[in-house]
């Protein structure tokens, strides 16, 4: 009897401690189980704690103040010939005094590419823009590398080498006001298309494409305002003329004679009426154009 109540007990001890060990494993797998899903969802409370274990990490304090304090107490470089606008050819320099100068540019880029060349008003071909406006301000300063009083006023007639312009024919300068409309109301055109005309030109735009009397008068008075920029002063200089002059002379041999007939008083400024005369467009009055759409687009915003 004895053996067996001994055997009972040995077997129902067995029987448990099988019973716990096969448990264990269950018990793992079953965290494992609840745990995975809980790290890809991303609810309040796991962003909460989140926060505030990375608040009470000790990367946070790796940062004192003091290194905020050392950076606010240094003296903030401020590059005084960031403000400076030097013209062309020139470069801002710190003088003796440690005062901001406007100095001849003193290298230029080598280039070596045909197409950045330029040609000059003396018809000379010169290595790049650069070149040609480090030598006139060499002629302006009185340096000895100018080579003579007539580089004081050089300047680029176009881009690329200089060549044989043909004449332009009195049957092509006839013709060429059109043309010249006809051009400067598909450039405003393009740049509608593209999003890229000035917001205060976007009302003359849609003017000029719904109103036929009106596309080429619009279509003057933006580029003419479009040019009219410094000085802004109802006046279009040769200066200011460059942006179409230039990279329009390989194109078209008239631009320039046809530019020059603008100026009809020979004051080298171009106003309005005269250019609007210029384009043969039967217009009035239209000196206070520009004014007027600056004056309507500041009213709108
Ligand atoms: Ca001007
Ligand atoms: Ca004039």
């Amino acid at each position: 009897m004895k053996y067996h109540i001994l055997a009972a007990i040995l077997l129902l001890t067995l029987l448990i401690c099988d019973g716990l060990a096969s448990e264990k494993p269950r018990k793992h797998k079953k965290v494992r189980r609840s745990r995975k899903p809980a790290l890809n969802i991303d609810t309040p409370e796991n962003l909460s704690n989140t926060v505030e274990s990375e608040e009470n990490a000790p990367e946070a304090e790796v940062v004192p103040p003091e290194v905020d304090d050392v950076i606010d107490n240094r003296v903030p470089f401020v590059d005084p010939c960031a403000t400076v606008h030097c013209g062309a050819g020139r470069v801002c320099q710190m003088d003796e005094d440690d005062e901001p100068m406007c100095v001849c540019i003193p290298d230029c880029p080598v280039e070596v590419e045909p197409r950045r060349k330029v040609c000059s008003n003396h018809n000379q071909t010169w290595d790049s823009d650069c070149a040609v406006y480090q030598h006139r301000c060499w002629c302006d300063v009185g340096d000895e590398r100018c080579k003579g009083d007539k580089f004081k006023h050089v300047h680029i007639e176009y881009y690329g080498e200089c060549r044989d312009m043909p004449d332009c024919t009195k049957e092509e300068m006839s013709d060429f006001p059109r043309r010249m409309r006809d051009w400067l109301f598909n450039i405003m055109r393009d740049l509608a298309d593209r999003q890229e005309l000035p917001a205060r030109y976007k009302k003359l735009e849609q003017e000029a494409e719904t109103n036929h009397t009106r596309r080429w008068t619009n279509a003057a008075v933006w580029k003419w305002c479009d040019l009219d920029g410094h000085p802004h002063d109802r006046a279009v200089s040769r200066h200011e003329l460059f942006p179409i002059r230039a990279p329009l002379m390989a194109l078209e041999h008239c631009i320039a004679p046809f530019l020059d007939s603008c100026d009809s008083d020979n004051n080298h400024r171009i106003s309005l009426k005269e250019w609007i005369t210029c384009l043969e467009i039967e217009e009035d009055v239209l000196e206070d154009k520009c004014e007027d759409i600056e004056e309507a687009f500041s009213h709108n915003i």
